[in-house]
């Protein structure tokens, strides 16, 4: 049995997996699910209906980015994308948080931009003050090291980052590279990565 991706090209949580399976060079199906009209066959392995879902050779059924990815690291640890040492990791671990709830909230905004909310509950204001919140706190991160993680190598953080901040340029169309400089240099060094580049969200025709 082939190895299964379900994905969305759009999805930044897709695309942090469709990098980490690039880098370890894993061979496997991706299969796009249609996320305004989902197929039964995703939604018998997706109890909540999101996607990245994998599907392991020998049948496993993995949803969630990071479950994915820390499952992937585990079982194909070349290269590695989370450190060794425990609290090493737990640091990796809490920056890929923040960078999926900057990707959630981002999600957040451009639903509530299309359903034309006018904030009259507060909530548009609570995620824009959330966004901008987080972003200095990675651009400030990143004054201090290469990587989210010290000037080693990449992790699954900065992964996760990139695809949050990938989402945010596709769907709000944010200058944010002129606003954060290291942010910016760093997004465009990673993306000289074939994983990176070839991952790019694109626009629906
Ligand atoms: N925590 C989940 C979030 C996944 C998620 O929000 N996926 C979005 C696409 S980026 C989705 O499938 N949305 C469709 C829906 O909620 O109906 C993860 O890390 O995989």
């Amino acid at each position: 049995m082939n190895r299964v991706l379900y994905y969305h090209q759009q999805s930044n949580f897709s695309r942090k997996i469709r990098i980490l399976l690039a880098e370890k060079n894993l061979d496997y199906e991706l299969k796009e699910i249609n996320l305004k009209n989902k197929p039964p066959e995703f939604l018998e392995i997706s109890p909540i209906g999101r996607v990245p879902v994998f599907v392991e050779q020998d049948g496993t059924v993995i949803w969630d980015s990071t479950l994915i990815a820390e499952y992937l690291d585990e079982t194909y640890p070349q290269p590695s994308f989370y450190p060794s040492n425990s609290l090493a990791r737990l640091e990796c671990r809490k920056w890929e948080e923040l960078a999926d709830t900057l990707g959630e909230k981002i999600i957040s905004l451009w639903i509530l931009n299309l359903t034309n909310n006018l904030d009259k509950t507060g909530y548009r204001t609570k995620v824009e003050t959330l966004i901008n919140r987080l972003l200095p706190i990675f651009d400030q991160q990143l004054a201090q090291s290469k990587y989210l993680l010290g000037d080693g190598t990449w992790t699954a953080a900065d992964i996760a980052a990139l695809c949050s901040l990938g989402y945010y340029s596709l769907r709000l169309n944010e200058d944010w590279h002129s606003q954060y400089h290291n942010l910016r240099n760093w997004f465009n060094k990673l993306h000289e990565r074939e994983s990176v580049k070839s991952t790019v969200p694109m626009p629906l025709n």
